[in-house]
């Protein structure tokens, strides 16, 4: 259940008068999201707080106590009019739960439903404040991506296998995808894309199709939305074309009828996600077509049917290190800057935040400033493949925080990468954000109890990213863990010092993770950060470290910013100290703003993080008595592994820069070794 436990509470007199002693919602077939908020109202009430409260659809009770959920039309035809309500938006909702009467009133069904479940996360936290207020999304799109298998494995999942996914086809048994559907809607995810984007074709067989009907029958109460990954040569691997070239009138037939196939049993299917000419995948450029080429052709066959295109950004070559001038950051906005405006209406750019690959430290992605004429949106990833694979915590808001409020400057005007994902700075009517999450069937979903905070986050700020990392969190604890005050500070306390914790014992300054490079992307690896073709460097050598990506004398990237933020980044006094070896090639001695040197700087930062990490532990411990075996244990576990991996990652970091460089420790920790 996640953060839907909706756990016990105890209820005074006072409190009980401020149950509603029915609920009402209006107009609800079996299968609409507003019949699922009265089932959820009426479980929630029964399990908090142990009353039982009967559902009625069909009339308005404006009785003292009742709870009212509808939607705004509805609520107006069978209740009479309304006031005080600000127009609502596409998905958003009132909620007013003055006076002992409730009504949740959405713009739509699923709002409705969203309304509802934040009504219960107040009562799931004891809170019977009255409020009154409007609220609505920043975007249309909130979705989720898994990067699940036909066979059932994931890529980069670390929860185990599939819930979607086993053996080539869609598994029999829903339950699961019913209960992560729960959880996606009370945090407002409004689509799911349910298959890696390394895609496999089969998906597309008549059988699969069907299994994919099943899937959306699942989600649809919830008003969650399914969108599926396609493998570009699918017209030639699966459809028996002799080309996929997506110019080929052959090709664009096959795709619409693939399409339309799929509409016919899933006629409200979200659209597709196209990771196309990366990594080896399949795209338009094998016949020198653009990428904008290639998304079309897939908006083509999706426009009637309303669907959309999500077409990724992640399109980069191999490199070889030894041009000084090689950067695979530079890719996205070579690509893409020239196609801006060439993509149809439907299309929407989705964007890794930094310009590499889910690092650590990256500086926003510079494409974000690049397309003036074209949807864009975020792409965020809940599993933590670099950051630790769930064995370490690391709350993540903070870091996308970061990226969120970064201000570009396009035109020299406050451009703010939310601001410009959100459609607002460029008015754009579609855009949003997506997150890599990849629950499987283990109970935990993510592999880690306390992972599931940055998923519950991931939804709150989809809605609105200027929600507070740590508001949310403390939403989350509650919800999960209880209203003991103990326990909602300690695991406050920790969850907001994992990622510089985390950074500190990997890899500073902005060299991004030190980790495996070459396929794990797990444990300390910093040998592997050079010689690789996959363009993620670091450039050590025996005097020096770091990427110069100067337009004056480096890879020219920080020329792919607006003039005021690019002078920045060009300028190694102005680039703030936790993005220098990102933007510069520096001597290990060369001096921080901070006044240590940068090799001081990675010995002393990774001790200091791993020190932390061992905090982390005794805290947890701290906790025993307040938290069940089960979940206790289950953390516990982790803790240990964090606390013994993170003095494994400080001392082969230190180590390698102390050999490589020869450079004592001032402190003479590492000297040591
Ligand atoms: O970070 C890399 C991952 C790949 C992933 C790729 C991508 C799905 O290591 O596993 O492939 O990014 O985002 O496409």
């Amino acid at each position: 259940d996640g953060w839907l436990r909706y756990a016990p509470l105890p209820c005074s007199q006072q409190c009980k008068s401020k149950l509603p002693a029915n609920i009402v919602a209006l107009n609800a077939t079996e299968t609409s999201p507003v019949y699922v908020a009265g089932t959820e109202l009426q479980q929630g009430l029964e399990s908090i707080y142990g009353t039982k409260t009967g559902v009625s659809h069909d009339k308005c009770k404006s009785s003292s106590s009742s709870v009212v959920v509808g939607t705004l039309e509805q609520y107006r035809k069978t209740c009479g009019a309304v006031k005080d309500i600000p127009d609502l938006e596409e998905d958003g909702f009132w909620i007013d739960t003055r006076n002992n009467r409730i009504r949740i009133l959405g713009s739509n069904e699923k709002s409705v439903l969203y309304g509802t479940f934040e009504y219960l996360s107040m009562l799931a936290q004891g809170n019977f404040s009255e409020v009154a207020y409007a609220t609505n999304p920043v975007a249309p799109i909130r979705w989720v991506n898994q990067w699940d298998n036909m066979d059932g494995s994931i890529e980069r999942g670390y929860g185990g296998p599939s819930i979607f996914f086993k053996n080539g086809a869609i598994v029999d048994d829903l339950t699961r995808v019913k209960q992560y559907a729960r959880l996606l809607a009370s945090v407002r995810v409004n689509a799911v894309v349910i298959n890696n984007v390394n895609a496999n074709a089969t998906l597309l067989t008549p059988t699969n199709i069907k299994g994919l009907a099943r899937v959306a029958d699942v989600f649809r109460p919830y008003g969650i939305q399914v969108g599926v990954s396609l493998n570009f040569a699918s017209p030639q691997t699966f459809g028996g074309l002799d080309t996929y070239d997506p110019l080929d009138a052959s090709v664009i037939n096959w795709w619409s009828n693939i399409t339309d196939q799929i509409y016919d049993e899933v006629p409200d299917m979200a659209g597709y996600l196209i990771k196309a000419s990366s990594e080896g995948q399949p795209g338009p450029e094998t016949y020198n077509r653009t990428l904008a080429d290639g998304a079309n052709l897939f908006a083509h066959a999706l426009e009637p049917h309303g669907g959309i295109v999500m077409f990724r950004a992640f399109v980069y070559n191999q490199l070889n290190e030894s041009n000084w001038d090689a950067d695979r950051a530079n890719a996205a906005v070579n690509f893409f800057k020239e196609l801006d405006g060439k993509f149809e209406e439907n299309v929407v750019v989705q964007i890794k935040y930094g310009p590499i690959d889910f690092q650590v430290r990256e500086p926003a992605s510079p494409l974000f400033a690049n397309l003036l004429n074209t949807s864009t949106a975020i792409e965020l990833q809940v599993t933590q493949e670099y950051l630790g694979q769930q064995s370490h915590l690391l709350y993540l808001p903070p870091l996308w925080k970061g990226i969120f409020d970064f201000d570009l400057r396009v035109d020299e005007k406050p451009s703010l990468v939310r601001d410009v994902y959100s459609g607002k700075r460029f008015n754009r009517k579609l855009g949003g954000s997506t997150a890599v999450v990849n629950v499987g069937t283990n109970t935990t979903w993510l592999g880690s109890h306390l992972a599931m905070s940055n998923l519950y986050a991931y939804g709150r700020l989809a809605w609105d990213p200027t929600d507070d990392s740590e508001g949310m969190l403390q939403d989350w604890i509650r919800l999960t863990f209880g209203l003991d005050k103990t326990v909602l500070n300690a695991i406050t306390k920790m969850s907001m010092e994992s990622w510089p914790a985390y950074e500190n014992y990997s890899g500073n300054l902005g060299i991004q993770t030190l980790t495996d490079i070459l396929y794990t992307h797990f444990g300390p690896n910093p040998a592997s950060q050079d010689n690789n073709g996959w363009g993620q460097w670091t450039r050590a050598d025996h005097t020096s470290i770091g990427m110069d990506r100067t337009v004056s004398n480096g890879t020219g990237f920080s020329g792919q910013y607006p003039s005021e933020v690019a002078s920045v980044y060009e300028n190694i006094e102005t680039t703030p100290d936790n993005l220098l070896l990102w933007f510069h090639h520096v001597d290990y001695t060369h001096r921080l703003h901070s006044g240590k040197t940068v090799i001081q700087h990675f010995y002393d930062a990774h001790y200091d993080g791993a020190d932390t990490a061992q905090t982390f532990l005794t805290q947890w411990e701290s906790l025993k008595s307040k938290i069940d075996k089960e979940r206790y244990e289950h953390v516990l576990r982790r803790f240990e592994y964090q606390a013994g991996h993170s003095i494994v990652w400080r001392d082969a970091i230190v180590d390698f820069y102390h050999n490589l460089s020869g450079i004592a420790d001032t402190s003479k920790r590492v000297d040591h070794h």
